[in-house]
């Protein structure tokens, strides 16, 4: 785990833990005896840190926080190498990261290649930079400085690590040799002033003000999260605290936060999001044994919104993009729309005015469908209607080159039904982006039951490479994402029981979600049309299921959002980002409830919250039985980069897991007795056969268990 080289006067301690040289105990303790060897050979002088493979060493080992650690710490090591009386050296290439970076901070001298990264992710896992880095960090950089870098967790270039201090060189050729001749040029220099214990915080007298000034901004920007001000607290002791005082305070406040549930669930989510990439199929097709196809260019067919912020996303990855449209009129919209998200981009200082350049370079408007003949995939974007699918699939299927992927960002269609258009289903998947595509970072790749493992693939790689999220699901109705989102039908009946459409979106932005109430007047109509009934009739049951008339009523009143000034609020449009609270909508209210002989009550916090994401989880539930996800993972990625579901709740199965599968279910019973006429209260056999076991499943078994009933 750690290599230990003597090279003429240097011992090398090189660490090799792939695939990113996490702290795991077996590093630590080979770093501890690597440190006391070199002390007693004679022959060596210095001592050199450096990692193996492409990383310095990205901290400590994530997946050993939810085990018991027992034997030495980092900061054991640390402190073996601070008061080594030979000089230590890191050189860090790749990352320095949480336990990483605090290693190095133990060390006398560190230096970088001028590509390497520097930082303090804990707090992105709930956690405080817990070997003494709250207490290190602010006595090089200072404490404004330190705050910044530790409550934001945000990466450091190596060109900032020498500005504020952390770094003393970044050197341009082969590091470890240049960090013999560094080393070199400082054997035989005192070591005091170089050990951070023994340095005094800059401006100490002044923490209370930089506290209190940090702490606004964390509460502005980290609403709900209790690492950022945990940070600070440690940061504030390193400053008003003897060293070792501040140490055990640091110590305690990252006890009281590794057993949080808000820690559980960032460091659950940092392991979905790259488990979602491994994907594996009914048929034993997995990630890791199937190969993409190659996509070097592109076509998007329909350049609406959607359609326009899809080019995008292909343009900026560097692949070439054919857009096509039904006119020139229409196109020339598209074109000036895209250029406009790049120039947007070029101001906000994201994109160089080159790569702008190159971006439109690389763009084609055509209103000749023929013009795709030779792409590798193509992704349609037109309206969501499966008539209309079905006729551009079957074009495309004649005109494309037979190893042409065919693509839908279709959101609810059922792909088998659009590939059997084709006479290559097996090409065929879904590839639905969220709104605005540019800027949203989910894809939800759907498979069909043809579509076959090489397409998946494609479509999981590509989405990588233009920097999403991808996340695979079965076709299905609504996919994971759409058929899973009960919120807001139950957010509506809430309304008609009871509660203030003000007070339902207050309690679901307390529990950290802030989507607010929908008209979603669009596809109700839809949906009615597919039923063949008529939404304009005040009602309380449609097609023999609970139905609520209230957001159909206010779209009839013109209320039909921001864009029209009024919605379940009011908008004033010089501030139209903050909705106002509408006494008209509340009588709205009275009176429908009234024509339907509703009778209202009081309802609570805790059946809002019970209400809207427990009948979401159910569905969630479902999905999992019907293997249209994987595994919970998969769902509760969709729900935090499509939904915005807090980070630090996991998502909602993870959420679910937390609260105990018992109590959920128990509650969804109630809930399907009390409202039989709506279907997603019918509990899910998945979850009633979790729920039986007489100890709570943890949520990575939840699949095994289900797989053996099947
Ligand atoms: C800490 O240090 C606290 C100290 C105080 C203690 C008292 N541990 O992201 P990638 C895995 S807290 C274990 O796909 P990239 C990752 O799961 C820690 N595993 O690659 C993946 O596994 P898979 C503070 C880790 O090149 C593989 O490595 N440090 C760890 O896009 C590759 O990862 C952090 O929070 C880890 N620490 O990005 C750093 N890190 O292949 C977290 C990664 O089985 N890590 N893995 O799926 C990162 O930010 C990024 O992984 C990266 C590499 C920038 C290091």
């Amino acid at each position: 785990m750690v290599d230990y080289r003597v090279d003429n006067q240097f011992t090398v301690l090189e660490i090799n833990n792939p695939p990113v040289n996490a702290l795991s105990s077996d590093v630590t303790i080979g770093l501890y005896d690597g440190i006391l060897k070199a002390l007693q050979d004679d022959s060596v002088q210095a001592v050199i840190i450096i990692g193996k493979g492409k990383v310095f060493c990205a901290g400590a080992d994530i997946t050993a926080f939810s085990k018991s650690i027992k034997g030495l710490g980092i900061t054991d090591v640390g402190h073996a190498i601070e008061s080594s009386s030979k000089p230590v050296i890191s050189a860090v290439y790749g990352v320095a990261l949480g336990g990483g970076l605090e290693i190095a901070l133990f060390c006398h001298y560190r230096i970088s290649d001028k590509k390497a990264k520097f930082g303090f992710p804990e707090v992105q896992l709930g956690l405080l930079p817990g070997a003494e880095g709250t207490i290190r960090l602010p006595r090089l950089t200072g404490l404004p400085v330190a705050m910044e870098i530790i409550t934001s967790g945000r990466q450091l270039s190596a060109q900032e690590a020498v500005k504020y201090g952390i770094i003393d060189k970044i050197v341009e050729n082969d590091l470890l040799q240049e960090a013999k001749t560094f080393a070199t040029s400082i054997i035989g220099k005192p070591l005091d002033s170089l050990r951070l214990r023994t340095k005094k915080v800059k401006n100490a007298d002044l923490v209370d003000k930089y506290y209190d000034d940090a702490l606004k901004e964390v509460k502005r920007k980290s609403k709900g999260l209790i690492a950022p001000v945990s940070c600070l607290k440690t940061i504030r002791g390193s400053a008003k605290l003897p060293y070792d005082t501040a140490a055990q305070l640091e110590r305690s406040l990252f006890t009281e936060l590794i057993t949080s549930s808000q820690s559980a669930a960032l460091r659950y989510s940092f392991f979905a999001e790259r488990s979602a990439a491994k994907w594996r199929l009914p048929n034993g097709a997995r990630s890791a044994n199937t190969k993409p196809g190659s996509v070097v260019s592109a076509a998007v067919i329909g350049a609406g919104t959607m359609g326009s912020g899809i080019a995008v996303c292909l343009l900026r990855a560097g692949i070439p993009v054919i857009l096509v449209e039904q006119n020139e009129k229409l196109l020339k919209a598209a074109q000036t729309n895209i250029d406009q998200i790049f120039r947007g981009s070029v101001q906000l200082g994201k994109m160089t005015l080159e790569k702008r350049q190159e971006c439109l370079r690389m763009l084609q408007g055509t209103a000749q469908l023929e013009k795709v003949k030779d792409v590798d995939i193509v992704i349609e974007a037109i309206f969501e209607n499966l008539k209309l699918k079905q006729e551009v699939f079957a074009k495309l299927d004649k005109i494309c080159k037979p190893t042409a992927f065919l693509c839908s960002n279709t959101s609810t269609l059922d792909i088998d039904k659009i590939a059997s258009a084709t006479s290559r289903p097996d090409k065929v998947a879904g590839t639905h982006f969220f709104a605005p595509a540019h800027i949203m970072r989910l894809l939800e790749n759907v498979y069909g039951s043809k579509t076959s493992p090489e397409t998946v693939a494609t479509v999981m790689e590509l989405g990588r490479k233009i920097g999403k999220i991808s996340v695979l699901s079965k076709t299905c109705d609504g996919f994971i994402a759409n058929r899973m989102n009960k919120i807001g039908v139950e957010a509506v009946y809430l309304v008609e029981e009871g509660a203030s459409p003000y007070n339902i979106d207050q309690i679901m932005e307390d529990f950290g979600m802030s989507m607010g109430l929908d008209v979603g007047w669009r596809i109700r109509q839809e949906q009615a049309k597919a039923l063949g009934v008529n939404l304009t009739a005040e009602t309380k049951y449609l097609n023999a299921e609970r139905y609520c008339s209230l957001p159909d009523k206010l779209y009839e009143l013109g209320r039909n959002g921001i864009k029209t000034g009024r919605g379940w609020y009011r908008y004033d449009p010089a501030n139209p980002r903050k909705p106002i609270p509408d006494l008209d909508v509340l009588d709205i209210i009275q009176t429908h409830c009234q024509n339907l002989g509703i009778q209202r009550r009081e309802i609570t916090a805790q059946e809002v919250i019970e209400r809207c994401l427990y009948a979401t989880i159910n569905e969630g539930f479902k999905i999992l039985e019907e293997n249209v996800a994987e595994k919970p993972s998969d769902i509760d990625v969709i729900w935090q980069y499509g939904f915005a579901f807090p980070r630090y709740r996991g998502g909602p199965m993870f959420y679910a897991s937390q609260v105990g599968l018992r109590k959920v279910f128990e509650r969804i019973c109630y809930y399907h007795a009390t409202f039989p006429y709506s279907k997603h209260w019918l509990p899910s056999d998945l979850l009633r056969k979790l729920a039986s076991s007489t100890d709570e499943i943890p949520i990575n078994q939840w699949m095994n268990n289900w797989s053996s009933k099947l």
